[in-house]
């Protein structure tokens, strides 16, 4: 009896797992095409990311003056590092004297180089000039405040880039279009002006000659990564001129969505999955979420998550913050590429120009697991699953799904896949396949006792065909043929429709642009007659659109009716069907929009008529 109830239980859990609420499939394709200042076409876009795309795991990398004082300043500590001169308001002229003593004897290029290539690193993003103005290399066009000028005086920047293309990793390079030190630059750092301000002479006569020194001098740049555009000193014309002429210098290039340049855009449903305004900026090539990873995927969107090495927001060096776990950051890089983006991982070297032992560590450490485990990450694509009845994450690459198991369960592991298995093993023991049994809706892998690694450990699981989840939606015949709104499918090239949320359902609502529609997998156990049935809401002012629903062969013509608000909801019957049993994709599209919005949807149901 008490084996029946285990298994009972088990079941219902199972079941309960399976049930998992679609998350709001929005594909977002073309958008960041759209917004380009790119000229050129879509397979071009797709070849000039397509590096970055398959990298995956990047070094951001903070140097400069600032790393001389590692947080600490007269016996004060700055949370971070490369601010102190604003966190502790350092009177420029005491700032200034750390040009005297800038002198990295123990830079090793070649030593920094190798540790990237032993941490798994495909692209490097070097700090060419962070906001203190500062520039890494001697440049032409400053002589008073770079490289040249320390009791260093040789390019940092040059050798660097020659040691990592040796290691087959791309150099990018980060720039920072504020300046608190350069007299033309309008902004300040502690509000004391740096001299007579002009921007334009600033841009001409400065900024846009030293990037042409970064863009003809040091080879082909990967990514610049432009940072601080805030404060008012610089619009959005300004971003856009110098995506420009950033792309005219080499236009292979591939730039962030910092430049400053504001596209007019509505609002996307991905805005509110990124914690802050760099995520969901949509300009540039690739959107810049900072110390944030969204919840879900953004399908058809490339980003790139940065994140410090440090618990605290410091980028650059400092000698009391403490470090994260490796734990904590192989899980970080791996949720962020399972949901289809990149890690950019920043150090800060000290200002001797050496890298901490900590981070050593913590990226030989990343580097050991890559080795064994890289196969997993780097060229992979985005979960095809929305949630997992695991704690872990899963890869694409081709037929392959390769399962990083946080936890590693005692006897098998259950996978809501419908695919027949080709064969499935341990990413670290390839050679030996792994027991599967193949149920209707999830298959099990019979695992090994122990854990092939403390902190994730791979299975791939190798497939027939494309990939199909057993999805709520596949399990929507236990629903009585009613399908929800979150198992929906929202599209559009952007596309405005989202799905809200309600005290205790979900709907479709924001459905504003008559081009975009929506679809649902829809599964059917018999062949019958059906009345169709809409559960929605629309206004009286809003009442009217004509709209088309699609099922196979079939379709149905109809207007919205009014419910009398868009938050009150009736069950509509917009028809009959007589309908096959099997899968079929309903597709439902507007032909025109009478009012603010066309239709809230909180389900379509297929209510079998009495046979
Ligand atoms: O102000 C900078 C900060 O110092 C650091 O460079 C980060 C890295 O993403 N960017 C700016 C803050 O958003």
């Amino acid at each position: 009896m008490k084996k029946t109830l285990k298994l009972l239980v088990f079941i219902i859990c199972l079941v309960s797992m399976l049930n998992l609420h679609a998350q709001n499939k929005q594909d977002f394709t073309g958008l960041q095409y759209k917004y380009t200042t790119a000229k050129e076409t879509i397979e071009e876009r797709n070849q000039r990311m397509k590096w970055f795309r398959e990298a995956r795991f990047g070094l951001f990398i903070h140097w400069g003056l600032y790393s001389q004082l590692g947080g600490e300043y007269k016996g004060r500590v700055s949370v971070n590092g490369e601010w102190i001169q604003n966190m502790l308001n350092i009177p420029t002229s005491e700032y200034n004297e750390l040009i005297k003593t800038f002198n990295p004897i123990k830079y090793n290029p070649k030593e920094w180089a190798q540790l990237f290539k032993d941490a798994g690193l495909k692209y490097i993003c070097i700090t060419t000039k962070h906001h203190d103005g500062f520039c890494l290399w001697d440049s032409k066009v400053n002589d008073d405040w770079d490289i040249g000028v320390t009791p260093y005086k040789k390019d940092l920047l040059a050798p660097l880039a020659k040691e990592v293309r040796k290691q087959d990793i791309t150099f990018c390079i980060y720039h920072s279009i504020l300046d608190w030190h350069h007299p033309l630059w309008p902004g300040t750092v502690n509000n004391i002006a740096a001299g007579q301000t002009d921007k334009d002479r600033y841009i001409n006569e400065y900024l846009y000659p030293q990037l042409k020194e970064l863009f003809t001098q040091y080879g082909d740049i990967g990514m610049i990564w432009f940072d601080g555009t805030w404060g008012g000193n610089w619009n959005s014309e300004d971003g856009k001129k110098i995506e420009e002429y950033t792309r005219s210098l080499q236009p292979s290039v591939i730039i962030n969505n910092r430049s400053g340049y504001e596209i007019p855009q509505p609002k996307y449903a991905f805005q509110e999955l990124i914690n802050n305004r760099y995520g969901f900026t949509v300009r540039g090539d690739y959107i810049t979420p900072e110390r944030d990873v969204p919840p879900v995927q953004m399908p058809g969107m490339d980003w790139e998550t940065c994140q410090t090495v440090w618990k605290q927001n410091t980028w650059g060096y400092h000698r009391l913050a403490p470090y994260r776990s490796t734990k904590e950051l192989l899980h970080l890089l791996i949720d962020i590429v399972a949901k289809g983006g990149n890690l950019l991982l920043n150090i800060g070297p000290t200002a001797e120009g050496e890298i901490p032992v900590q981070i050593k560590e913590l990226l030989l450490n990343i580097g050991q697991w890559l080795v064994v485990n890289g196969e997993a990450i780097y060229g992979t694509t985005a979960s095809p699953f929305d949630k997992l009845p695991f704690s872990g994450r899963c890869t694409q690459k081709g037929n392959k799904l390769y399962f990083h198991v946080y936890k590693w369960p005692t006897k098998e592991l259950n996978i809501p896949l419908k695919n027949q298995v080709i064969r499935a093993y341990l990413l670290d023991n390839p050679q030996v396949n792994i027991k599967v049994d193949r149920g209707p809706k999830f298959i099990s892998l019979k695992l090994p006792l122990n854990a092939p690694d403390p902190i994730a450990s791979v299975i791939v699981v190798e497939i027939e065909g494309d990939v199909i989840v057993t999805e709520n939606n596949d399990t929507s015949v236990i629903n009585n043929n009613v399908y929800k709104a979150e198992m929906a499918k929202l599209i559009g090239i952007p596309c405005d429709i989202k799905i809200e949320e309600f005290d205790n359902f979900k709907s479709i609502g924001y459905w504003t642009d008559a081009s975009d529609w929506v679809e649902w997998s829809v599964e059917l156990k018999t062949e019958t007659e059906y009345d169709v049935i809409l559960d929605m809401a629309c206004t009286a002012t809003s009442a009217g659109s004509k709209m088309t629903l699609t099922v196979a062969d079939k379709k149905l013509d109809f207007i919205v009716p009014e419910t009398g608000a868009w938050n009150k909801f009736k069950k509509v019957k917009i028809g009959k069907m007589r309908l096959s049993d099997g899968k079929f994709t309903a597709v439902l599209k507007a032909h025109n929009k009478t009012g603010k919005a066309i239709i809230n949807i909180r389900s379509l149901i297929f209510k079998p008529l009495k046979l």
